[in-house]
C-alpha cells in the first residue's frame, strides 16, 4: 500500500497520509513519500495543496512501533521530519490541512505548519509529546506559541490535553470547522478558492510571515517593501487593478 496517496483536482494536489490501519503513525516510509509528493507540489501546475489523513485519524503521530523497534538513527529520523515541516513552510503556495479524528504530536505539529486548518467538529488535537517524555519537534514550539501564545502554549505542551475541535477554533489551532466527515470537502472547496488567487501573492505572504519571526519591526518594514515591490510589479497586481477599474471578478493567474 502506498504510504501517501496524490489526487490532483485541476490546480489542487490533495496529499493524503495513507496508513489508516496505524490511523496514518509516521514512519520513515510515509515521511519520505510526503516529502516527494510535496516536491511534486512545487510543480507549476499546482497552485494549492490539501493534506489530510485518510481513515478516522489525521494522524496519530510519531509512529511508536518503529520508535520502539530501537533502530532509528535519531538524527537522521528528524531530519525526515524537519524536511517535511521546511517544504510546507517554504513551498510558495497555501497548504490547507483537513483534519479528522486525531492529530497527536508530529501529526499535530504537521497540521500546524499548514497555512490554513479545516477540521471536522469531532477533530481532536493533542500535543501528546510530553505524554511520553518527549520534547515537542517538528516545529511545534516554533508554531505553537506564535499561535495560541506562550502561557497556552506551555499548557498545551506540559499538560498535553485533549484538545476538541469547536476548542481549537477559539484558540485559533484551527480555521474553520466543518461538520464531521465533512473538512477533506471543505478543505478541497478552500484551497480551490485559494487556487484561483494570486499565488505569486501568496508566496510572497508566506516569505513574509515566516521571516516575520526572527525580523525586529525596521527589518519587517524594509522586507514589506521588498516583497511590495515584487508584488506590484506583478501581472496579477495589473489584472487585480484592472478588474477593480472595470468592475469585474478578477482573472488571477498566478503570475
Ligand atoms: O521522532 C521524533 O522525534 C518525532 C517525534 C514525535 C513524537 C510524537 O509524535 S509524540 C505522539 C506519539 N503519538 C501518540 O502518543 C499517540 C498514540 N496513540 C494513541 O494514543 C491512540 O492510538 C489514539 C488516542 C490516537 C487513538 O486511540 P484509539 O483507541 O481510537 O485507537 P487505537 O486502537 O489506539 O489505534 C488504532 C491502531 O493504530 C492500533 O493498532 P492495532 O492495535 O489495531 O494493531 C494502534 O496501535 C495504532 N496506533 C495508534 N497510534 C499509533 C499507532 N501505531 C504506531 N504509532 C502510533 N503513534
Amino acid at each position: 500500500m502506498e504510504p501517501v496517496l496524490i489526487h490532483q483536482h485541476d490546480a489542487v494536489l490533495e496529499i493524503a497520509l495513507n496508513r489508516p490501519d496505524r490511523l496514518n503513525a509516521l514512519d520513515r516510509s510515509l515521511l519520505e513519500a510526503l516529502s516527494k509528493a510535496l516536491e511534486r507540489a512545487e510543480g507549476e501546475s499546482v497552485r494549492a495543496v490539501v493534506l489530510r489523513g485518510e481513515g478516522r485519524a489525521f494522524s496519530a503521530g510519531q509512529d511508536l512501533r518503529e520508535a520502539a523497534g530501537g533502530e532509528l538513527d535519531y538524527q537522521e529520523h528528524l531530519e525526515r521530519y524537519n524536511r517535511v515541516v521546511l517544504q510546507m513552510r517554504r513551498l510558495p503556495k497555501p497548504v490547507v490541512a483537513a483534519v479528522e479524528g486525531v492529530a497527536a504530536g508530529a501529526g499535530m505539529a504537521l497540521a500546524l505548519a499548514a497555512d490554513m486548518r479545516v477540521a471536522g467538529r469531532d477533530a481532536v488535537f493533542v500535543t501528546a509529546f510530553a505524554r511520553i517524555g518527549l520534547v515537542p519537534d517538528s516545529g511545534m514550539t516554533f508554531t505553537l506559541p506564535r499561535t495560541v501564545g506562550w502561557g497556552r502554549a506551555f499548557e498545551l505542551l506540559a499538560l498535553s490535553p485533549e484538545i476538541p475541535a469547536e476548542r481549537a477554533l477559539e484558540l485559533g489551532l484551527v480555521n474553520r470547522l466543518s461538520e464531521p466527515g465533512h473538512a477533506r470537502n471543505e478543505a478541497l472547496a478552500l484551497a480551490r478558492e485559494l487556487a484561483e488567487g494570486p499565488t505569486r501573492t501568496y508566496a510572497l505572504i508566506k516569505e513574509g510571515l515566516n521571516a516575520s519571526a526572527r525580523l525586529g519591526l525596521e527589518e519587517t518594514l524594509e522586507l514589506e517593501a521588498q516583497l511590495q515591490k515584487v508584488a506590484g510589479s506583478s501581472r496579477d497586481h495589473r489584472e487585480g487593478v484592472a478588474a477593480f477599474l472595470e468592475k469585474r471578478r478578477a482573472n488571477f493567474e498566478g503570475r
